[in-house]
């Protein structure tokens, strides 16, 4: 039988690579692209080739909290396509970019009103960074140009993001494209003084004194911003101390330095909150945007800014662009029409709402994990959770890389990272999913690892 395009393209594929995919070990995958090839999804359940159903424990990669292929935005997608597929956004707009900016400013912290569109995570931190700079060159304070990140910091792939970012294996081949000027805090993240906290640990608060040391280092007058993920997200759930971020908050105040949430995983109910900053209680001048805002059904980001910012851009001659950047796809169409639909669903289901009350759910499932002498630590915060295994001897990883193989295969998408396995399940999870998901990842780990 002759083989059609599409066979043909995966055995070019599996010879060739051609597809040359992202964060993946190429070779590996294709060598076993069998159990590792999604081919449809629906509510909170992959189905790979193999034909086994897999609860998606991290939501796509922590972006579809509203499930796959729900009706409402599906129609929405087809009806945005038919009535105007594509606008440009520089000089011209469209009403659903509008209208979702204001939405978003509503949902954020108050004083926070002004919204500016990009596509991704990594273009939203651009964003952010560049925005930074601009504002405090309008002011007069063009020397103002440093960055501080932070260890274990994950911003996204763009050399701003990747300059503020603290993952070293990203970091290390492209030494020589950092930007300059970027310095980091230290991250919070000390098991001895930590491991199994339920929510905030007590302890790390002072952590963000190292903000005072990089201030007396480098002279506040040369510092632009600080940013930081209220909850470190890909690093394995790294969740703040109790004042960390609260201290940070006064120390940027009081340097005039600005500071930036990046919220990429934390935005859009994730906390319990619409944002992090809600949920912690503290307002930063720039929030970063992405994932969850459209579902990950069409790519989406941003940023949102104080009036503060929007207002010192908006100065200068009337016909002059203030702020020269943006992207072909800013506030694309297709990707406003799901961001609407997103948020309806989100309001009329009240599943910012829900994933307060699933919070209690996840971690008490989660920690009861305790007992396996194979985990050296469970943490969780909002609807987010993470477990470390101990490393094999001599094999750190081992044990994360067999756990993933098992849950593709025993019912569960998870996303290991070395030993730690992060979670994030989709908001319409019940509760007893989510007990099913902690029980069959028992199963698993007394599996692979005991
Ligand atoms: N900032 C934060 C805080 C993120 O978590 C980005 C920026 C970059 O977004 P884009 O859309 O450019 O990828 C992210 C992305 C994981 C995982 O497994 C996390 C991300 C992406 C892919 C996987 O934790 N975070
Ligand atoms: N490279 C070239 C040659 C371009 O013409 C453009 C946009 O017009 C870009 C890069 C940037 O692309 P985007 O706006 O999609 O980020």
């Amino acid at each position: 039988m002759a083989l059609d395009s599409g066979q043909t393209a995966l055995l070019r594929n599996e010879r060739e690579g051609t597809y040359w995919q992202p964060f993946t070990a190429n070779r590996m995958l294709r060598a076993n692209m069998e159990p590792r090839t999604m081919v449809s999804a629906q509510g909170a359940y992959y189905t790979s080739s193999e034909g086994v159903r897999l609860f998606d424990t991290l939501s796509g990669l922590w972006c579809t909290p509203l499930g796959h292929a729900h009706p409402r935005i599906v129609e929405a997608v087809r009806r945005q396509a038919e009535t105007l597929d594509f606008a440009p956004s520089f000089q011209l707009t469209h009403p659903g970019a509008i209208s979702l900016a204001e939405r978003i400013a509503d949902m954020a912290p108050e004083g926070m009103n002004h919204v500016f569109f990009a596509n991704s995570g990594s273009e939203a931190v651009d964003t952010a960074l560049k925005v930074a700079l601009g504002y405090h060159r309008i002011k007069g304070a063009g020397n103002r140009f440093r960055m501080i990140g932070r260890e274990r910091g994950y911003h996204g792939v763009g050399f701003g993001g990747m300059s503020v970012g603290g993952i070293v294996s990203n970091r290390k081949m492209f030494a020589a494209g950092m930007m300059s000027g970027v310095d980091h805090l230290r991250h919070t993240y000390e098991p001895e003084h930590m491991a199994f906290t339920r929510g905030q640990p007590i302890w790390g608060k002072h952590r963000a004194e190292d903000l005072v040391r990089l201030v007396t280092l480098h002279d506040a007058s040369t510092i632009a911003a600080v940013i930081v993920e209220p909850v470190q997200g890909s690093t394995g759930v790294i969740v703040p101390p109790v004042g960390y971020l609260q201290r940070l908050r006064e120390i940027c105040t009081a340097n005039g330095i600005l500071l930036i949430f990046d919220e990429v995983i934390t935005g859009f109910g994730r906390m319990g909150e619409n944002f992090g900053a809600q949920r912690f209680g503290v307002t930063p001048d720039i929030i970063t945007f992405a994932k969850a805002v459209t579902n990950g059904i069409v790519p989406m980001g941003g940023v949102i800014v104080t009036d503060e910012i929007y207002n010192t851009f908006m100065t200068g001659p009337e016909n002059a662009i203030e702020f020269c950047h943006g992207y072909t796809y800013s506030g694309h169409p297709m990707a406003a029409a799901v961001g609407h639909v997103v948020l309806d669903v989100m309001r009329e289901e009240g599943l910012v709402a829900r994933v307060r009350e699933l919070e209690p759910v996840l971690e008490d499932a989660i920690h009861g994990l305790k007992d396996m002498d194979v985990i050296a630590d469970i943490r969780n915060i909002g609807l987010t959770a993470a477990i470390d295994l101990k490393p094999a001897a001599d094999k750190p990883g081992a044990r994360g890389a067999a756990l993933f193989e098992a849950g593709l295969r025993g019912g569960l998408l998870l996303r290991c990272t070395g030993d730690t396995v992060s979670f994030g399940p989709p908001f319409i999870s019940t509760a007893q999913e989510l007990r099913d998901m902690v029980s069959t990842l028992r199963r698993l780990i007394i599996e692979v690892c005991c």
